[in-house]
């Protein structure tokens, strides 16, 4: 019985990054910003909490930042393309509303692996290169960005990307 007991240790131990997580996630900016934080690690939890209001994954791959400050809809206040240098920046609302994902790696990448397929609504490319952007659900969308442009509204592409290519050439 003693070693049956002493086998639930490490079965137990293995639950402990939950709480880290809680721990860190407890420093997000609102209770909006928190529950945003705590769907995208529902989405995709490989996420690590880097920041009060950022999720990082693979070692900084992918990174999404979320509003410093919402108002009561959740809705941040921004209204202008904000992407760092050398990333492509796409946002979950129209006109450049967070939550913000961003990407810098080229090629093509799968947004499903951090759980923003059909999510994005407005973009800004701030990367040395070109991107696109496009649905493969139905290939009704397709954003074509060059370099330092940005889009605020992706119209018929709204809710739809799902691939992204970062055209380093
Ligand atoms: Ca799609």
């Amino acid at each position: 019985m003693a070693v049956l007991a002493g086998l639930t240790v490490p079965i137990g131990g293995a639950a402990q990054a939950a709480p880290s997580q809680d721990a860190a996630l407890a420093k997000a900016p609102n209770a909006a910003v928190r529950q945003q934080m705590r769907d995208q690690l529902d989405r995709a939890p490989a996420g690590k909490v880097t920041g009060p209001a950022q999720i990082t994954y693979g070692n900084g791959a992918f990174v999404v930042d979320f509003a410093p400050e919402v108002g009561a809809t959740g809705a941040a206040a921004l209204a202008a393309p904000n992407c760092p240098q050398y990333w492509v920046c796409f946002y979950d609302l129209t006109n450049y509303g967070y939550p913000r994902g961003k990407l810098q790696d080229c090629g093509q990448q799968d947004l499903a692996t951090w759980g923003w397929r059909n999510r994005a609504n407005s973009a800004h490319n701030n990367h040395t290169a070109s991107s696109q952007l496009w649905d493969v659900d139905a290939y009704i969308g397709y954003v074509d960005l060059a370099r330092g442009e940005a889009l605020a509204d992706f119209g018929t592409a709204k809710n739809r990307v799902d691939l992204i290519n970062i055209n380093c050439g």
